[in-house]
């Protein structure tokens, strides 16, 4: 009989759910030397397990708090504004636009005023694409550094217009 004395499981982190580009890559390793295989593999897959949903929920946790911006439609009066109407976030930093007040509103990136090679088309809605509702989402990652130009096509002229500047 093949006498097992050593054993190893990797297992490759999450790195798939994170939304932000610089992906930390971890490994989990167990190695044990045994005298009865079978068994004492059997748990150290089950440890190896816990370990790794220790940090999914750590990495679960830094993307929807630490990597998430807000930013209403709508003041709380009603008024036709971006609120904050500028902000500075992290490439990757995922951007929330909810809807607040005095929609419909939506989110329309300024293809002259967004970082060169960055298509305008990919991170905006459609000019008649609308949120309609209140508490409506449009979400988008931006990950080019550089400054961006947005309006709301509906009341652009009324001077709802915001900038994001990514670094
Ligand atoms: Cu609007």
């Amino acid at each position: 009989m093949a006498n097992i004395s050593s054993s190893a499981v990797a297992i490759p982190s999450f790195t798939g759910l994170k939304s932000a580009g610089s992906a930390t890559t971890s490994k989990v390793t167990v190695n044990l030397v045994s005298a009865t295989p079978k068994f004492s593999i059997k748990a150290s897959l089950k440890e190896a397990a816990g370990i790794a949903s220790v940090a999914f929920a750590a990495s679960a946790l830094l993307a929807s708090n630490a990597l998430a911006a807000e930013i209403l439609l709508g003041d709380e009066d009603g008024g036709l504004s971006f609120v904050p109407s500028s902000i500075t976030v992290a490439s990757g930093e995922k951007i929330v636009f909810k809807n607040n007040k005095g929609f419909p509103h939506n989110v329309v990136f300024d293809e002259d005023e967004i970082p060169a090679g960055v298509d305008a088309s990919k991170i905006s809605m459609s000019e008649e694409d609308l949120l309609n509702g209140p508490g409506d989402t449009y979400t988008v990652t931006l990950t080019e550094k550089g400054t961006y130009s947005y309006y709301c096509a509906p009341h652009q002229g009324a001077g709802m217009v915001g900038k994001i500047t990514v670094n």
